[in-house]
C-alpha cells in the first residue's frame, strides 16, 4: 500500500470510529448512553480498576474525567489507568485549561452558555486552544449549562456564574436552541456533581423537543429509577459521578435500563 493510500485509509478509520460519530450514531438510533464520570482526586489504583472492568463488562459508553476544583496532580494517571484496562473512550470534562491531557481520547470542549462568566464562554478556550490542537484531542464542541439544583455547587462557584433556575424550563429550552445555532454539536445540562435535586424531567423533555444535537444530563442522579426516568424525558446521555464512586454496581443497573430502551 502506498503512503498516501495508508494515510487515507488511517484518516477514513479515524472518522469512521471519532467518538462524536459514535454519539450520533447511538443518539439518532435511540440507544441511550451512560458516561461515568472519573473525578481525578477521588479513585485509589484499585477502584479506578475496578469501575473499569465494571464498566467494560456492561458496555459503558464513555468516560469523562474531570472536575470544578482538582486538588492532586492524578489527571494523567487516571488517564492511563483507564487506558490500560478499557478500550472505552476517555474524554476529558475539563473544570479549566490545567486538565487538558494528551493521553486522552478528546476533549468537551465546554462552553459554559448558562453563564455570562466570559472567561467560561471563551477566554480559557483561547489558552487550550493551540495545546488540544498539539495533542490531537478529539474535540467536540459542546454547550454546558448549569441548573440550579438546591444548594451551589463547586462547579457554580468556581465558574463564577448564575445557574439557570430550575423551574424556568423556557431559559433552559431559549439558552440551548442558541447554542445548537452557535454551531455546537452537544447540549449538556449539569446540575452539578453531587447535586441535592437531579435536573426536572420536565426541563430535559422540553429542551430535548427544541434541539437537534445530543443532550446529555447530569449532577444527582443515584438510582437506577431516576436514570430510567431521566432517559424517558428525553436524554440522550447521562453522567454519573458520585453514585457510582459509592457503589459499582450502579453501572450495570444503568445498562441494563439502558438495552430495555434498545
Ligand atoms: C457532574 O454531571 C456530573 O458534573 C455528575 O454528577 O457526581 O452528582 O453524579 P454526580
Amino acid at each position: 500500500m502506498s503512503e498516501k493510500c495508508a494515510n487515507q485509509f488511517f484518516d477514513y478509520l479515524r472518522n469512521a470510529m471519532n467518538i462524536y460519530n459514535q454519539i450520533i450514531e447511538k443518539t439518532t438510533s435511540g440507544k441511550k448512553q451512560l458516561a461515568v464520570l472519573i473525578d481525578p482526586d477521588k479513585p485509589s489504583v484499585q477502584q479506578l480498576e475496578e469501575i473499569a472492568l465494571m464498566a467494560n463488562q456492561s458496555a459503558v459508553d464513555s468516560f469523562f474525567i474531570g472536575g470544578s476544583l482538582i486538588t492532586n496532580d492524578n489527571i494523567d494517571n487516571c488517564v492511563k489507568i483507564l487506558k490500560k484496562n478499557s478500550r472505552i473512550p476517555v474524554i476529558i470534562f475539563p473544570g479549566n485549561t490545567m486538565q487538558v491531557n494528551q493521553n486522552a481520547d478528546g476533549i468537551l470542549f465546554l462552553s459554559l452558555i448558562s453563564g455570562r462568566n466570559a472567561e467560561m464562554l471563551i477566554g480559557k478556550h483561547v489558552i487550550a486552544a493551540p495545546y488540544i490542537r498539539q495533542y490531537g484531542l478529539e474535540v467536540i464542541p459542546t454547550g454546558y449549562m448549569l441548573i440550579e439544583s438546591g444548594k451551589p455547587t463547586t462547579a457554580l462557584y468556581m465558574s463564577n456564574s448564575l445557574p439557570i433556575p430550575s423551574d424556568k424550563d423556557d431559559i433552559a429550552v431559549c439558552t440551548a436552541i442558541a447554542g445548537e445555532m452557535l454551531g455546537l454539536k452537544m447540549i449538556y445540562m449539569d446540575a452539578g456533581s453531587g447535586a441535592q435535586n437531579h435536573i426536572s424531567f420536565s426541563m430535559i423533555e422540553k429542551v430535548k423537543n427544541n434541539i437537534s444535537v445530543p443532550l446529555i444530563i447530569g449532577g444527582g442522579i443515584r438510582t437506577a429509577q431516576v436514570a430510567k426516568d431521566i432517559y424517558n424525558a428525553g436524554a440522550d446521555m447521562i453522567v454519573v459521578g458520585n453514585a457510582i464512586e459509592k457503589n459499582t454496581s450502579l453501572i450495570p443497573e444503568i445498562t441494563k435500563i439502558i438495552s430495555c430502551f434498545s
